[in-house]
């Protein structure tokens, strides 16, 4: 252990230790721009200088380590100019527009910048200008280069965690900037739109492409029926954009919220995971039992973040997809199909909004195959969740008041096992427990494949099980994060393992830790403590089981016949390589 004092407090933390983690071990909070947690420790924004008694020069915390005896001063006079001075410069050349920013309120420039008591900024304003200033597109990722502080932290996540490096340092001296490497734009590089980039950036440089002008339109529209749909992920995070504590929100709320903004219906998204278990687990069994998976294994087709990252890194490799929609876009075939009938209205009344964790949903809706019940996109709106929570503040809903309203019928109705889909393992755990079922012809115990729900420490960057479903053994994988994902395929392809069925979402924790997340400026990962409050919330539930779904077995009873029938493949399942 090293001993040293840290404004006066007597610290002992293990060797190796940055002065930063010394620090917030005695909570002493140093602030910080650009710091990442073993992703970016490069001291680029100099914000979390200190001094160090005997040291001549002031030193950034996050990457020195502590030694023996020394003394820290956190917050000295010289301490607070240095960084005031820095964070000015910073400012100088940042678009201080916060009064139209998406980040106000949980931009960590504003934030220190307010702490310093920054009022004015002596330097000149020295903006990028010129067409490469703005984007235009309408891609669902959008970047602002003014708002951009160079921090590195868009470019080392998109590297380090998910293995796609779509972003890089661009031009030289006072013009540095981070732009689409390799010079391309944006749509030209293989981004999953997995949106990491988007919630690590501490200001409002990178967001998602505002949609929400549609949705006041559709919402406020007559003589079309608005259908809302509401991820599993979104329930355990949308309280935290109104300062709430992860999970304290509940589902009930947000359909309560839905239903005054002026949805007609308010349907959950768990009721077409279930669905998708029926299809995606029939499908297993059936390439199963073709010997199709002897070789190489079926992987899960709902993040589309994953599957963009597949087709682009391994287009070899895009048949082993399974052909099962994701559930966003089975419930948007269900509800301009099934449900449009059951009302006895024309399925081009329908206009189906989803409210999602992620940004590639938003691109999801658009792929060849998603226009299947023949009116148009059958999912016409992709919100995330910080795009609603923006809607929900604009119409002064008190959140907290909010009591909670339940799901309409039939497409409300979602099990447990529909729930956890939003994090990792979920998928694979969901599905197990009905493939056990449709090989036994009996239920397991719906907590008999826990094992493949995350672990920490694992000693590869994946997960694997093992189960027993009537003799025959399923080898399971699970990964989350598209660097882990990668090595996983890679060790596939040199058949240094073999998985009958994995499970991937692009999203390190799955989509409880999803791009389109709330962000609090706060650098804590939160998808840990979201995924918990699922597999809690499916902890409690009444119905656990996806197969024992009411209102799925009535899809099929009244529709659609049986998973997999001729018309659950128009409807439900997609070609990969369309
Ligand atoms: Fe997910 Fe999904 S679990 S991808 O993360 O499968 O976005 O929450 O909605 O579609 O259900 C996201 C979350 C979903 C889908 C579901 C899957
Ligand atoms: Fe990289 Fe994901 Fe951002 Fe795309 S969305 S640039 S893949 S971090």
């Amino acid at each position: 252990m090293v001993n040293l004092t840290i404004d006066k407090i007597a610290v002992s933390v293990p060797e190796g230790t940055t002065i930063l983690e010394a620090a917030a071990s005695v909570g002493i909070e140093i602030p910080s721009l650009c710091y990442l947690k073993d992703i970016n420790e490069i001291s680029a924004c100099r914000v979390c200088c200190v001094e160090v008694e005997g040291e001549g020069k002031l030193v950034p915390s996050c990457n020195n380590v502590v030694q023996e005896g020394m003394v820290i001063h956190t917050n000295t006079p010289r301490v607070r100019e240095a960084r005031r001075t820095n964070v000015e410069l910073i400012l100088s050349q940042h678009d201080n527009k916060c009064a139209t920013c998406v980040r106000s309120g949980s931009c960590q420039l504003q934030k220190i910048s307010n702490d310093l008591g920054v009022l004015s900024v002596p330097y000149k304003s020295d903006l990028a200008v010129g067409k490469k200033s703005f984007w235009t597109t309408t891609f669902p990722l959008y970047r602002d280069i003014n708002k951009c502080i160079k921090c590195m932290r868009c470019v080392q996540v998109c590297d380090k965690v998910q293995s796609l490096s779509i972003w890089d340092v661009s031009g030289s001296g006072s013009r540095t900037t981070i732009d689409v490497s390799g010079n391309r734009f944006i749509k030209e590089a293989d981004c999953s739109l997995c949106g990491q980039c988007i919630t690590h950036c501490p200001t409002g440089a990178l967001r998602e492409r505002d949609d929400t002008a549609k949705a006041y339109s559709a919402l406020g529209a007559e003589g079309r029926l608005t259908v809302v749909q509401i991820a599993p992920a979104v329930r355990a995070a949308w309280g935290e954009a109104f300062g709430m504590p992860t999970g304290r929100a509940t589902v009930g709320q947000l359909v309560a919220a839905l239903r005054s903004l002026g949805a007609d219906y308010v349907f959950d998204t768990t009721f077409s995971a279930d669905l998708t278990i029926m299809e995606e687990g029939t499908e297993l069994l059936q390439r199963l039992n073709a010997g199709d998976l002897k070789d190489q294994p079926m992987f899960t087709s709902c993040c589309p973040g994953w599957v963009r990252f597949l087709k682009s890194q391994y287009p070899e490799m895009t048949g082993r997809l399974s052909t099962a929609k994701s559930p966003q876009q089975m419930f948007g075939a269900v509800a301009k199909s099934w449900l449009a009938h059951r009302l006895g209205i024309e399925p081009e009344n329908v206009y189906s909004i989803s409210i999602m964790p992620c940004i590639a949903k938003k691109a999801e809706r658009e792929l060849p195959g998603m226009q299947s019940a023949g009116a148009g996109s059958d999912v016409d709106l992709v919100l995330t969740t910080r795009e609603l929570a923006r809607i929900v503040r604009a119409e002064h809903i008190d959140v907290e008041q909010l009591a909670d309203s339940p799901f309409d019928d039939p497409l409300g109705n979602g099990s447990g096992a529909g729930v956890i889909f939003g994090a990792t393992g979920g998928v694979m755990e969901a599905a197990l427990r009905s493939a056990y079922f449709l090989t036994t012809g009996e239920n397991p115990s719906a907590d008999a494949f826990c094992e493949v729900r995350a672990a920490e420490n694992e000693s590869r960057p994946w997960r694997e099980a093992a189960f027993d479903l009537a003799g025959t053994t399923i080898h399971c994988a699970v990964a989350s994060g598209l660097a882990n994902a990668r090595h996983l395929i890679r060790a596939i392809k040199r058949r240094e393992v073999h998985y009958e069925f994995v499970e991937i979402m692009a999203c390190p924790g799955g989509c409880a830790g999803g791009g389109g997340q709330p962000v609090d400026g706060s650098d804590r990962e939160k998808a840990a403590s979201r995924g918990g409050v699922l597999f809690s919330l499916d902890e409690k539930a009444e119905l656990r089981f996806s197969h024992e779904n009411p209102a799925v077995k009535a899809l099929y009873n009244e529709y659609l016949s049986s998973p997999c029938s001729e018309r659950a493949e128009e409807l439900l399942h997609c070609d990969h390589f369309a």
